[in-house]
Parts: C-alpha cells; sequence; structure tokens
C-alpha cells in the first residue's frame, strides 16, 4: 500500500505534476498525502491527512517552488493517520525528504541507536529512520546516492524509497525492495512512481526497477546502478495505455465504469488465446494444480479448483497466498502453482511465490505488464484488463477468470481431446454481448439496492461452480457497503449459519440451471421458511425459482451453466455499487483498504 512518486521537469515546476499524480496514486491509499520539492533555497514540505484534493485545497501545495521533487499517498501502518505521520519525512535539520512504501521491519532497534547519536524523531512512523540513517552518512561526507547505499545495508524490510536532498536540488535517488518502482523517461524529464497510472499522462516509456537497484535522476537523465555503481542497460517498454483508460470519461466513479468495461475487457483477454496455448504446451508434465491468490483472485482460483478437477480430474488445491508457507512441503517439482494477481504486486502473494519457485512449476495470471509476480514466475499469462482504479477488483476479475477458462480448456485439448475445449471456446465467444445484456439491467438492481441500503446482514449462497460467485458477490458488499455479509456454499447452511437467518434477512441465492439446480432450490427453501428475503440470480426460464423468490435478475436462458461464474457475478457487482451509493459511500475508496496490498 503507499505509493510514491517523483520526477525532474526543465523548466517548469513539479508541484502541480506531483499533485496530479498522487491523485492517480489514490487508489493506493488515501489516508495522507504530502510532497516534497527542492530547489536553491532548500526543501519545502507540504503535507495532512486527507485525499489530495483537499489537501491541495488546505494548504496550496501545488504552489510548493522547484523542479525537482516527490510526493506520496499513505495507507497507515506504523503511526496513526495525521500531518506528522504523514510523507514526506525529514532529517533533524531539513537537509533531505524522502517518500517510501513499505515497511521497514527493525526500525525499532534504529530509531534507539539514532537517537543516542542525537537524532530527534518526530512521527511514530518506521520510515523516518531512513531520513536521519541518510543524514547520518551525508553528515560523514557521502553524497545521496552514497549514503543510500550505506542505509539499505542497515534496514530490514520491504521498501520504495525515494529521496530528495538539499545540497543536490537537482537529483532524485531512489530504489526498491520487494515493493514496486518504475520510471518513465520522456525526453529531459523524468519520473519515479509506484505504478504506471501516476505518469501516465506525461510519458509511457516505462523501466522496470528491479530489487536492489539504485535509480539516479539529473538533469543528465537518468542512471540504473547496482549496489556497486556498475550501470546497468535497462529495456525501455513503450506501453499502450492510454491516458483515457485510467481517467473516468463521464462515469461518477471507477468502479462502475469498469464494470461497464466488461464486455471489452473479456474481448481483449479473448484475445490472448494463443499466447494461453503456448503457455500450456511449455508447461510439461504436471499432476498437481495449486492455485495461491488473495481476496478477489482468491474466488477466481476458486472457480480454476472447479473447473480443472471437473473437466481434467487433476487434482487441484487453492491456497490463501498468506497462509502458503504451511503447505509447501507438499510441493513437488511435477506440481503447478498458479499465482493470480490483479496488481502482480500483492506482497503475500510475491512471498508465496518466492518460495514455490524453489520446490515447483509456476504460473502467473497477471494483470499488470511487468509486474514483481509476472517476471518472478517461470510463465505468465497477461489479463488485459486494462488499469482498474476501484480498489474492490470487478473487471479484472472477469479477465482472471477469462484467463483461468481458456487454461483450462487448452489443459482439457492437451490431456482429454476436445470435448471440454470446445465446449468452453464456445461458450466464451458469446460471453461480451451476454454481459452487455446482464449491464441493461442496472435500473432494476438500483431498486433492490434502495430496498436493502439499511439491512445489517447479506448472506450469498450457491452450489458448484456458484460456490465461489457468492463468496464474491459478499465481498463486493463488504468491501464498498461495509454490509456485513457471508457467502456460503448453499449444502453448509444446515451446518451452522442456517441459525443466522431470521425474518427479513435479504439472502442471495446464485441458482444457474446446472446440475446443482435441484439442491439449491431446496436450499433457498429452506431460508424462505425461516422468513428470509430472497433475491435470485436464476435463469429467465427459470419460473420455479422466480415464483419463490422477493426480488429476481434474470439472465439470458442461453448461458451455458459452465460460463456462469463469469456472468452471475455481474449483477453482484452492480448491486454491491448501488448498495454503496445508496448509502452515500464512495464505492472506490472503500475505508481501510487499498488497492495494491505491498504489506503482509
Ligand atoms: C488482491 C486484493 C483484491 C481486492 C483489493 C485488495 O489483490 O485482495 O482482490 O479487491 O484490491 O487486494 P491482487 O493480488 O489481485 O492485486
Amino acid at each position: 500500500m503507499c505509493g510514491i512518486v517523483g520526477c525532474i521537469l526543465k523548466n517548469r515546476e513539479v508541484a502541480p505534476v506531483l499533485v496530479e499524480a498522487t491523485g492517480k496514486l489514490e487508489y493506493r491509499g488515501y489516508d495522507s498525502v504530502g510532497i516534497a520539492t527542492v530547489d536553491n533555497e532548500g526543501i519545502h514540505i507540504k503535507k495532512d491527512a486527507g485525499k489530495i484534493k483537499e489537501v491541495d485545497k488546505k494548504l496550496n501545495v501545488s504552489n510548493l517552488p522547484g523542479n525537482t521533487g516527490i510526493g506520496h499517498v499513505r495507507w497507515a501502518t506504523h503511526g496513526v493517520p495525521n500531518q506528522v505521520n504523514a510523507h514526506p519525512h525529514n532529517d533533524c535539520d531539513n537537509n533531505i525528504a524522502i517518500v517510501h512504501n513499505g515497511i521497514i521491519e527493525n526500525y525499532g532497534d534504529i530509531k534507539i541507536s539514532l537517537e543516542k547519536e542525537g537524532h530527534t524523531f518526530k512521527s511514530d512512523t518506521d520510515t523516518e529512520v531512513i531520513a536521519h540513517l541518510l543524514e547520518k552518512f551525508m553528515g560523514k561526507g557521502k553524497n545521496l546516492e552514497e549514503a543510500m547505499k550505506e542505509t539499505l545495508k542497515i534496514i530490514e524490510g520491504s521498501y520504495a524509497i525515494a529521496a530528495i536532498c538539499k545540497s543536490n536540488p537537482h537529483q532524485i535517488v531512489a530504489t526498491r525492495k520487494e515493493s514496486p518502482l518504475i520510471v518513465g523517461v520522456e525526453g529531459d524529464e523524468s519520473y519515479i512512481a509506484s505504478d504506471i497510472p501516476a505518469i501516465l499522462k506525461y510519458t509511457k516509456n516505462i523501466i522496470y526497477i528491479d530489487d536492489y537497484e539504485l535509480v539516479v535522476l539529473d538533469k543528465e537523465g537518468v542512471a540504473i546502478k547496482d549496489l556497486k555503481g556498475n550501470i546497468i542497460e535497462k529495456k525501455i517498454d513503450v506501453i499502450d495505455w492510454t491516458e483515457d483508460m485510467a481517467e473516468k470519461e463521464g462515469y461518477d466513479f471507477f468502479t462502475i465504469k469498469e464494470i461497464n468495461e466488461e464486455p471489452t475487457t473479456a474481448k481483449n483477454t479473448l484475445k490472448e488465446k494463443t499466447e494461453v496455448e503456448k503457455v500450456v504446451s511449455s508447461i510439461g508434465d504436471i499432476d498437481r494444480i495449486c492455485f495461491v491468490a488473495c481476496g478477489t483472485s482468491y474466488h477466481a482460483s476458486l472457480v480454476g479448483k472447479y473447473l480443472i478437477e471437473g473437466l481434467i480430474g487433476i487434482h487441484t488445491d487453492v491456497l490463501l497466498a498468506s497462509e502458503f508457507k504451511h503447505s509447501v512441503k507438499t510441493l513437488t517439482k511435477n506440481t503447478l502453482c498458479i499465482f493470480i494477481s490483479q496488481s502482480g504486486e500483492t506482497a503475500d502473494t510475491i512471498k508465496a511465490l518466492k518460495l514455490a519457485n524453489e520446490f515447483s512449476k509456476t504460473l502467473s495470471i497477471v494483470n499488470v505488464l511487468g509486474s514483481t509476480i509476472a517476471r518472478e514466475s517461470d510463465h505468465t499469462i497477461y489479463t488485459l484488463a486494462g488499469p482498474e482504479i476501484g480498489v474492490a477488483a470487478t473487471k479484472s476479475y472477469i479477465s482472471q477468470l477469462i484467463s483461468i477458462y481458456l487454461f483450462a480448456a487448452y489443459l482439457a485439448k492437451d490431456k482429454d481431446g476436445f470435448s471440454g475445449f470446445n465446449r468452453i471456446m464456445d461458450s466464451l465467444e458469446s460471453l461480451p454481448d451476454f454481459i452487455e445484456e446482464i449491464l441493461s439491467k442496472e435500473d432494476q438492481i438500483i431498486e433492490i439496492a434502495k430496498k436493502y441500503k439499511d439491512v445489517f446482514n447479506f448472506v450469498f449462497i450457491g452450489r458448484g461452480l456458484s460456490f465461489p460467485t457468492a463468496m464474491e458477490g459478499s465481498l463486493k458488499l463488504k468491501e464498498i457497503s461495509y454490509i456485513h455479509s457471508e457467502g456460503y456454499a448453499a449444502g453448509e447452511l444446515k451446518h451452522g449459519p442456517l441459525a443466522l437467518i431470521e425474518d427479513g434477512i435479504p439472502v442471495v441465492v446464485v441458482i444457474p440451471e446446472d446440475e446443482d439446480h435441484g439442491k439449491s432450490l431446496n436450499n433457498l427453501k429452506e431460508v424462505k421458511s425461516r422468513g428470509a428475503d430472497i433475491i435470485a440470480i436464476v435463469s429467465r426460464r427459470d419460473t420455479v425459482v422466480q415464483s419463490e423468490s422477493d426480488e429476481t435478475i434474470c439472465l439470458n436462458e442461453k448461458i451455458d451453466p459452465i460460463i456462469s461464474p463469469l456472468t452471475y457475478i455481474v449483477p453482484l457487482q452492480l448491486l454491491a455499487y448501488h448498495i454503496s451509493l445508496a448509502r452515500g459511500l464512495d464505492p472506490d475508496k472503500p475505508k481501510n483498504l487499498a488497492k495494491c496490498v505491498t504489506v503482509e
């Protein structure tokens, strides 16, 4: 979480650019924000709790002078979100300013010894030790770059850091370990950032920085070095994302824009067929698949398990990335671990991937090009959903699912011939039109949202492929409406959760016309007879379920149940979004959450 940005501009002030860029990074953290610039007068810092728009209005951050500067959006880990704890942080004499994304794990010991040496700390953050360490080494005659190298020998943990100093007002020194960092170059101007959308407006020429590389931006341009000082030649990737892709384009929120992009996203992801086929044929022998992911990506993985075990019969597990290390002893060289991640930078998933690389084959299914997870796995499939800014994953979930379906289809073709393959491929072709049709039901969903916006609990149930859909529908609601909700396998209700059912509690039943339909209908009746309000996501021709339900969202009967996870989730995303709006919330930036979770 947290986002950093920095730039050196030619003959123009950096502050307005940094204000705009920090706004673009808000999906990574938005409890506080700050910018530091440097000119011949010294370091200038403005920062506070709040989002950049509010803080800029209050402090006129855009007015900071200088052609060199750094910025930060914060998602608090150490120290409450307030003015003092906001980044940039500086040293005792305000000669240095730094921004940091990550956690310095040994900051406690470092702080004690620096205090003994006479340094005075202002904040409760782990980050501030970096500024004082730089001060200490610069006090011994080292320049900023050398001081950074010394600092890296001391700090432990994860970091992307950018630093500026008064003694060289035309330089930014940056580095990373386990937190993302990219460089952008455009003529004489250069940028660093945590992620591409921050600087997309200014450049599309991107260099991906690896762990322990040192980036020095100055008037001469960009130099990337190893920690011994050797220059590293890096490739410049020209990315094809457009600025519009990271803008709201007339929608009120990114979340609804991104849900509406799902038909296009689906078409784009489907274009990756040949790539997926190549990956499948290059993997070699496997006797077990192990999906590893967090949050929404975990739910996409659950769909993968049902598909692969159902179609091909390969034993498939789904593990939460944060729990993965406990299963490491079960991995063999014929296990394929598949890492699913929108951002490609989720710390839990990266840690798990590094472990899996030691024992098994690894494949990642990732949205962000060049991200750490993509680069560190043996094989990569890109989901091509484009930038996703809303914190709650929506279009990226659809694109992850499509990639998983393509993977499963080619695996089925490889192992078991064509029947599973043709069924999936034919169904996927019609997916964009089905989603388009579901999106046209938004008005009906708005009415349902108004009806249930004030309830305290929601329950989502489904069986088989609809179980992950129930869990994902429930997660979306929790994330953006703050209503407590649970997603259950419908058959599990009677083993405990049925005790929660009471008059008026909404139960969303995900019930396509699949092999589990009869049993799901029984479960629907069980909750109905205990007073629940039934909201059924159901096939248009399924009049039985419709007659038993209080609300129905009817989907095209031609949707093959095998692709129900790709379609039945769409009304649930819209429902969560409209309940969030009806409750007066900001669906794009749910409290306590961030888009890119770079801490464990
Ligand atoms: C995983 C995830 C998202 C969630 C939120 C926080 O991220 O849990 O599913 O919507 O954005 O992070 P990722 O590994 O898929 O990027």
